[in-house]
This record gives structure tokens, C-alpha cells and sequence, in this order.
């Protein structure tokens, strides 16, 4: 028998200080957790009581010198009896044995609170007030639910398009949110609903036209007219029509989501209202619904959102709430990093620039359209950057950019004017000798040279050939040949 006495208590991880209600429910789960622990009381009864269901315990009074004598080092203590002199003095009796040990205290007033934190206790909580933090979490958690559940059944019923409108200048959040919003659609109504993403203004910074091209986010130029087209109208990082945005005030909005401070004070009214100005980002607002209704994210809808999150919040810096960041988290293993990262740093190499460079020297410009040569490139994909740039030219309409790799004569095009669909203008031009198509504002050709003697200096080439390619476009479109010799 001494040599049992000798081995003592096995070690634990855990030890509790106080098996009264509080220490009760610790014990309850501990035990779920199926971690060791040692329960200790100064009940004797309660005591037996414990070990007699096998739960490892043991007499002691608190503020008794010897209180850890023959009790292992633990990692975690939990001091929980409800007399607050009593825990104080069991803390610092922890703290100065096992000063490693994390301890996890119960304040039995609102006082007790920093005197158990000035002792050493890690965490010092206060029943009370965790009640009511719980309950509102708790209730905060369910009424998203709701809400999701509402949103989700307006979609689910309505037969037509849902325009959804970005605000003036579209942002990541703005853009990322009308994505979000036109999947919850596509998951409440897949037959009867078809959704339209609008802007106005321009989508500006590199970053935000990079996001649009590498996550092929199909937006469209909001006008009158456009709107006039759809049966529902939603507003997306923007409180209400004509709030940063060039609606009229009077028109009928189905859904407004938004999360600006002001938002609150906006007198519109529409079917369906959620405004959170506590909120981070709108995208916060979208990845809640996704996940309260439990519609599998998609990496574009997931990689846009995170960034819509991140640059609204200037990386977590700014307006930022803890459900942003658990939004960001709940995101971030559905995304590409890889896409992330290139729309978040847009490199501009060498040749970029000096693409750039000939793109912008070499432009002729003949009623609002804009034609530049860069020559040879080794990089196809400096061309749609150079397009991008210079359709931002006053008065330039429709850029068309091209160039001349080894293989083949590369075209990339921007258009802005609404009367074309430069995607089907490419397709007509150019379908029969390459691949041409792309969307209503911008779009690409690919002209192998198989087509073309396959001359060493490619340079010379293409100026030798480009007339009659670039003739095909210009017929179509309707531009006048004299100048021809000037493209
Ligand atoms: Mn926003």
C-alpha cells in the first residue's frame, strides 16, 4: 500500500478549485473532453460523492498553506468557488508553486474582476455578464438565420432579372457582394431568376479591374435604360437610391445591403433591409448569409469576398469587428491564394512597361477609337494591361491594342461604347481565321500565323499584314478606310 501512496495522483492537465454549481459544469465538460483532471473541494461529502463516480478528487482547504502539497503540476487551473477572498487566495497560492499554470478564475463581483487579474489569473470571468454576452451572441446568431432564411424565400419566389446595382466606383467590397448576392440567387432560383451586375462610374484602381478580369465577374454599365429592363433592383455597399449612386431617390429598391455609418439614416424602404453599420464590410454581411444558409462557396464568390473584407477593413486595420475577421477565416480555405495574390499585387515587369510604353506611343486615334501597335511581345498578357490603360484616353471609346508573339498575331480590345458588343464585333471579324470573341467591353483574338508566311523578323511582319486584319474590324464597326495607313 505505501507504494501506491508513493505514485500518487497521476498527472493531469487539468485541476479544479471549487466543485459547487460553477465547478459542476466545468466537471460535466471535462468530461466530455476526456482529458485528466483532479476536483479539488473542501466538502468532504461532496468529495465522496465524486469519487464515487470515478472522478478523481480531493479534500483541501483553500486557504490552507499546504493547499498544493502532493497535488501534480497542472497546465490549467480553474478557480471557481463563490467567495471571492477564497479565490484570491488560491490563485496566488498557484501562481507561486506552478507559475507556469494557466489560471481561469470566477469573479463573484464586478470588483473582483481586476483584483483576480492583479493576482496572476489569465482569464477572470464574471457569471452575470457572460449570461448576457452569451445571450446576445446567441440571439444575434439566430436572427441572422432568420434574416438569411427571409432572403433567401424573397429570391426563391420572384420570376424576371434582379439588377444588381454596385455603387458609383465600384470597390472590392461592392463587387465582391453583388457576386455573393447573384449566387445566393442562383442557389434560391436557379429557373426563374437571372441576375445582372451593374456599375456606374469606373471600375479604377488596377487592383479592382484586375479582380474583375481574373475572377470573370460579367458587370455592365448601369443606364436608364438598363434598369428599366430588370424586374427586381438590388443595392449592394450603398443605403439607398441615389446614395452614391445616380438613381433618382423615387426609385423602387427590392433589397439594400449595406454597412455604412450614414446607412443607418437612410429614409429608404424596400422589401428587404440590411444595413450593419457596426460591420467591416458588406462582404461581411454576404459570407454570413452564404454560411447561415449553408450554399457551397465557390473559390471566385470566396477569393472576392476575402478581398472585399480585406480592403474595405485596409487589411484588418480599419472599422474591423471580430465577425469580420471570423468571416475572413471561415473564407479563407474555400479561396485561391494564387488568384489573391496576383489581384492583390499586380506586378508590372519590365516588359509591362515597356509594352505599356509602345501602347501608349505608338496610339492612333480615328472617331473615338484607338489603335496601337506594340510590335513583338514575349508576353501576351501585357496586352489586355495596355487596353485597360488607354480606353481611360479622352475620348477614346474602343481600345484595340495588338501585337505579334512567335505563333501568333494577339489582340486585346476595351470598349465602353454601349451600342457595341466588342466580343461579337472580334467574333465576326476574326472567327473564321483564329479565336475571337469575349464580352460587350472587352475582348481578345488570337490570329495563329500559320495563316501568314512565317518571316524571321516579326516586327516587319506584322506591319505587312496588319491592314487587311485590321480592315475586317474596321468594315464592321464602320469606319471609314481613307485613313487606313494610319492605323
Ligand atoms: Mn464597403
Amino acid at each position: 500500500m505505501a507504494e501506491v501512496s508513493q505514485q500518487s495522483a497521476p498527472r493531469v492537465k487539468y485541476a479544479v478549485f471549487g466543485a459547487g454549481i460553477t465547478g459542476y459544469n466545468i466537471i460535466v465538460e471535462l468530461l466530455k473532453e476526456n482529458a485528466g483532471f483532479l476536483v479539488i473541494d473542501r466538502d468532504e461529502q461532496r468529495v465522496k460523492e465524486l469519487r464515487d463516480r470515478k472522478i478523481d478528487a480531493i479534500k483541501k482547504e483553500f486557504h490552507d498553506p499546504g493547499l498544493l502539497l502532493g497535488i501534480h503540476e497542472f497546465e490549467i487551473a480553474f478557480v471557481l468557488t463563490g467567495d471571492q477572498e477564497t479565490n484570491l487566495s488560491a490563485v496566488r497560492a498557484i501562481k507561486m508553486r506552478y507559475p507556469v499554470a494557466h489560471i481561469v478564475a470566477r469573479a463573484v463581483d464586478p470588483l473582483g474582476i481586476t483584483a483576480l487579474e492583479s493576482a496572476g489569473a489569465e482569464f477572470v470571468f464574471y457569471p452575470p455578464q457572460l449570461i448576457a454576452k452569451n445571450a446576445l451572441f446567441q440571439i444575434n446568431k439566430l436572427h441572422a438565420n432568420k434574416i438569411s432564411q427571409r432572403l433567401y424565400n424573397i429570391l426563391a419566389g420572384w420570376e424576371g432579372t434582379l439588377g444588381i446595382i454596385t455603387h458609383k466606383n465600384p470597390d472590392p467590397d461592392a463587387i465582391s457582394s453583388a457576386m455573393a448576392l447573384a449566387a445566393i440567387a442562383r442557389n434560391a432560383n436557379p429557373q426563374k431568376l437571372n441576375c445582372r451586375i451593374f456599375y456606374e462610374g469606373v471600375i479604377g484602381h488596377q487592383e479592382n479591374r484586375t479582380m474583375v478580369n481574373l475572377l470573370e465577374i460579367r458587370m455592365e454599365r448601369m443606364t436608364p435604360q438598363v434598369v428599366q429592363e430588370c424586374n427586381f433592383l438590388a443595392l449592394v455597399d450603398c443605403a439607398g437610391p441615389g446614395i452614391n449612386n445616380s438613381l433618382s431617390p423615387r426609385t423602387h429598391i427590392d433589397i439594400i445591403l449595406d454597412h455604412h455609418k450614414d446607412g443607418m439614416h437612410s429614409e429608404a424602404t424596400a422589401g428587404f433591409v440590411d444595413i450593419r453599420p457596426g460591420l467591416g464590410a458588406t462582404a461581411s454581411i454576404l459570407t454570413q448569409y452564404l454560411q447561415e444558409l449553408d450554399i457551397p462557396v465557390d473559390k471566385p464568390v470566396a477569393t472576392g469576398l476575402l478581398y472585399g473584407i480585406r480592403s474595405d477593413t485596409k487589411d484588418f486595420k480599419r472599422n474591423v469587428t471580430p465577425q469580420d475577421m471570423s468571416y475572413a477565416a471561415f473564407l479563407l480555405p474555400l479561396t485561391d491564394a494564387d488568384l489573391l495574390d496576383k489581384i492583390m499585387s499586380p506586378s508590372l515587369s519590365q516588359e509591362t512597361l515597356d509594352v505599356l510604353g509602345s501602347a501608349i506611343r505608338n496610339r492612333k486615334i480615328r472617331s473615338g477609337y484607338l489603335f496601337s501597335n506594340v510590335g513583338y511581345i514575349r508576353n501576351r498578357d501585357t496586352l489586355p494591361q495596355a487596353a485597360d490603360l488607354l480606353i481611360n484616353l479622352e475620348g477614346v471609346n474602343t481600345a484595340l491594342v495588338y501585337g505579334i508573339t512567335d505563333e501568333a498575331i494577339i489582340m486585346s480590345v476595351r470598349n465602353r461604347d454601349i451600342r457595341l458588343h466588342i466580343g461579337n464585333v472580334l467574333a465576326e471579324a476574326f472567327g473564321d481565321i483564329g479565336e475571337a470573341g469575349g464580352h460587350p467591353n472587352m475582348a481578345a483574338a488570337i490570329i495563329p500565323l500559320t495563316f501568314f508566311s512565317r518571316a524571321e523578323n516579326k516586327d516587319q511582319l506584322l506591319s505587312l499584314i496588319i491592314d487587311p486584319v485590321l480592315r475586317k474590324f474596321t468594315d464592321i464597326v464602320g469606319l471609314e478606310n481613307e485613313g487606313k495607313n494610319e492605323i
